[in-house]
């Protein structure tokens, strides 16, 4: 229910905050009027998205009042495959009530698990909203209950998470706020512009007072092409020029003695280690100059304070893992932890800490299956749905996420999706690429129209995210969907009738010292609280500006740390790590460049290394189908390259080009626009609806996984280019 109950004729504001899968979790203000959302803007008091929205979510009434909203529950009635201009999507469904849905949907899961046991049946879902509860709650507790395979979520971050924590224990790093006391400022792998906006204005005022801004990333972003030094990198070696940064930092004396001889382990094993990577042999993986590595070391190192925003780009490489690891190391051998506007910043989610087990309640497996469920990884979705046995997967819902478009491997995935004999349900706001394959598609509100608590992965402030207006159609969240389910499968534990504001409280109900003291109640009331550091946690001195609201106890700068207080199991950082010793990965650091790339077997007949990226004003999959979103990317069907490839090939700029590989191929238009260095190509993430064939350049990705954390290797792939002749 909307939480004030409000006068049909009244105007009013709530305070939402954006639960997309984006690091800056905006805080947004919604107007509404005669119960009509007419306004959406960026809430000014927030104190780091401070009154701004994306591009994308600016337009966000087209998407909550787009006419191709799913808003009733629905049953197909035509063959699985993709709809198009042909085939119109509602044509091949017809509108079925929630009592219908929901019967039929329990029936199937009942016989399913009669026949094939409870983990025949996979949950799959991901970034659709990062809010705690429509996330990761009701969601968990009914699958947990049911005692369905459990989904490894790692189609993300996972290698990067665990290479920051096979240094520093933990997901933690510098604020935002301090950007802008920043002297030399690193963007690591990290297009800032395109998909973390809101560090970009502290970014630019530390640049106002004199500060540097270096971009390594293989593609020139936005944000490479406002940076004052840009270098692009190869793909996959970003291991080597971290260890040619620390070859010079060590042996020029450029370090923090102090502070590794206080803070870390395994300092005498990392520098007997680095002279095995001196700038020459480090340049010649990286493709950086090694007088650049030499120059970028000595700065980096020297001009203080200095801050690396490494971002998720290094570790989408089948070693992204020892990537982060490598790059995580930089601040701990500098000594930066120490500086307002020092550090790092990869995530910062590990502070909230919010009591996921209260929400997800794990050991409702338990009592299902007397035992945890299997787990299976959700970048492998294709191998799982086609060759999973013992038992194999007989029943799917999707609900926050569209693996139709985002998971690797696509011509797989799709022929598992196809399957006659797999029962797919997919909860969702649209008709996706993925609602193309489902049985049973069900309407999902969007955050105007549920109510959240959110987390952030960019800043350290906790919202609410109210309910704007009531849901559109017969919309229902994640929370209720689940709710509903567990009752009609006769589920009579208390957890499924919790209400929402119970959750939230029992979310905030955590042994975290920094949630000490924030309340739904006081969030309800302040909007955003920034978490409860101490001055212990940190240094000394006030990081607000004037005009910046934040309580007066609650200023200081968070240092995490400043003094050492790193989580691992030496209680320090960890240059030297037992515990990737036991799992047998190198316990220092080392590189080893990436199987499929220019270095490796798998360029053999596909020498060009593809980045299959992000859509700088879509988030993933998501707002792909929105037209006046989809008019700010040009780029989409299109191929990057380089000159230097493109002539030998007889591609020239607008040529309709066939990019393959043992996966698959995909016909897109040939850009030579300078983006992209010799022997690397690009394009970006769309619907596979909109793509020639019905396919996206997913068909190209592998399931692969990295290094360390399972992860998906977007950013590992070879591909051959040629001239596309009809
Ligand atoms: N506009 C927009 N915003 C988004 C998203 C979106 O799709 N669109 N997605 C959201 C999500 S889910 C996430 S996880 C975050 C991710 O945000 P980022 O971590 O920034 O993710 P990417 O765009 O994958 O990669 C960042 C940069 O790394 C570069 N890169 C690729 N390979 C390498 C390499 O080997 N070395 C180096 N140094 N750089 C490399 C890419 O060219 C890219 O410019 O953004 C979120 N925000
Ligand atoms: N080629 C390539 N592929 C990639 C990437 C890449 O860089 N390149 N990036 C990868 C990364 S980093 C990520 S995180 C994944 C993201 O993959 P996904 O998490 O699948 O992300 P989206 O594409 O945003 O799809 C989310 C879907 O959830 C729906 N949704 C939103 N809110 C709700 C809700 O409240 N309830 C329900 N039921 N549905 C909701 C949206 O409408 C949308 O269709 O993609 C990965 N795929
Ligand atoms: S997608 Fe990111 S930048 Fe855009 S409004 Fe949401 S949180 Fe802010
Ligand atoms: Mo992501």
């Amino acid at each position: 229910m909307v939480r004030q109950p409000y006068n049909l004729a009244m105007k009013r504001v709530a305070h939402a905050a954006c639960p997309h899968d984006c690091p800056d979790a905006c805080g947004v203000l919604i107007t509404i009027e005669d119960g009509r959302a007419t306004k959406i803007q960026g809430d000014p008091a927030h104190p780091v998205t401070r009154g701004f929205l994306c591009a994308k979510v600016a337009k966000y009434l087209d998407r909550v009042y787009s006419p191709d909203r799913v808003f009733y529950p629905m049953r197909r009635v035509a063959p699985k495959g993709p709809c198009g201009a042909d085939i119109p999507v509602r044509a091949a469904f017809e509108q079925i009530t929630w009592d219908e849905a929901l019967n039929e949907i329990t029936q199937k899961f009942k016989s399913i698990i009669a026949d094939h046991g409870p983990e025949s049946i996979l949950p799959y879902s991901y970034g659709g909203t990062l809010g705690a509860l429509n996330g990761a709650s009701m969601d968990r507790r009914f699958f947990h209950r049911l005692g369905a395979s459990q989904l490894e979520r790692s189609i993300c971050s996972s290698a990067g998470e665990e290479g920051i924590k096979s240094v520093l224990g933990v997901k933690l790093g510098t604020e935002p706020e301090q950007f802008a006391h920043s002297r030399y400022i690193i963007a690591w792998g990290s297009n800032i512009h395109g998909n973390n906006v809101h560090l970009w204005p502290f970014i630019e005022e530390a640049r106002r007072k004199g500060a540097k801004l270096v971009v390594i990333d293989p593609y020139r972003t936005r944000t490479a092409k406002c940076a004052d030094w840009y270098l692009p990198i190869n793909p996959g070696t970003d291991t080597a020029l971290a260890l040619g940064l620390m070859h010079v930092i060590i042996n020029e004396n450029l370090y923090d003695a102090d502070y590794i001889a206080r803070y870390t382990v395994g300092f005498e094993d990392l520098k007997a280690r680095v002279q095995e990577y001196p700038p020459e042999r480090a340049s010649g993986w990286a493709g950086i100059a090694a007088d650049d590595i030499r120059k970028l070391a000595r700065e980096y190192a020297t001009q203080r304070p200095s801050v690396i925003r490494v971002n998720y780009g290094i570790q989408r490489s089948e070693r992204g893992g020892m990537a982060m690891r490598a790059v995580t190391m930089l601040p701990c051998l500098t000594g930066s932890w120490k500086e307002v506007g020092g550090g790092l910043q990869l995530s910062l989610s590990g502070a909230f800490g919010l009591n996921k087990a209260a929400l997800e309640m794990p050991e409702l497996m338990q009592k299902a299956l007397g035992r945890p469920a299997r787990t299976v990884n959700m970048v492998q979705l294709g191998s799982v749905l086609n060759t999973l046995s013992n038992p194999p997967v007989k029943g799917l819902f999707v609900y926050n996420s569209n693996p139709a478009a985002v998971c690797p491997n696509h011509n797989d995935v799709i022929r598992g999706l196809k399957r006659t004999d797999l029962f797919t349900v997919v909860h969702e706001q649209f008709f996706t690429d993925t609602t193309d394959y489902a049985d049973i598609v069900l309407p999902a509100t969007t955050f105007f129209e549920h109510k959240d608590l959110q987390a952030a992965y960019g800043h350290y402030y906790l919202q609410i995210s109210d309910q704007a207006m009531e849901p559109r159609g017969e919309c229902r969240s994640n929370v209720e969907v689940f709710r509903a389910l567990a009752e009609r499968m006769g589920f009579d534990d208390a957890c499924f009738r919790e209400s929402v504001d119970s959750m939230i409280d029992r979310a905030l109900d955590s042994p975290n010292p920094w949630l000490k003291g924030i309340t739904r109640e006081r969030l309800e009331h302040e909007n955003h609280i920034r978490l409860s550091f101490s001055t212990s946690d940190g240094g000394t001195g006030a990081l607000a500006r004037p005009g910046e609201q934040s309580s007066a106890e609650n200023k200081a700068p968070f240092l995490p740390f400043a003094q050492g207080n790193f989580p691992t199991s030496s209680g320090k950082a960890e240059f030297y790590s037992e515990t990737l010793n036991r799992q047998g990965l190198d316990p220092v650091v080392a590189f080893t460049p990436p199987e499929e790339s220019r270095y490796g077997e798998g360029a053999a007949g596909f020498p060009l290394e593809l980045l299959a990226r992000k859509a700088d004003n879509h988030l993933n999959s998501s707002f792909a189908n929105v037209p006046s979103v989809r008019e700010l990317e040009p780029m989409l069907g299109q191929l990057e390259m380089h000159a230097a490839d493109a002539e030998p090939r007889g591609i020239r700029d607008g040529d309709r080009v066939r990019a393959f590989n043992p996966r698959g191929e995909i016909v897109l238009e040939a850009r030579v626009n300078g983006s992209v260095p010799t022997g690397v190509v690009a394009a970006r993430l769309d619907w596979a609806r909109f793509g020639p064939g019905s396919r996206n350049i997913n068909v190209l990705t592998s399931e692969k996984l990295t290094d360390m954390g399972n992860a998906a290797t977007f950013y590992s792939v070879c591909v051959e280019v040629e001239l596309f002749r009809a």
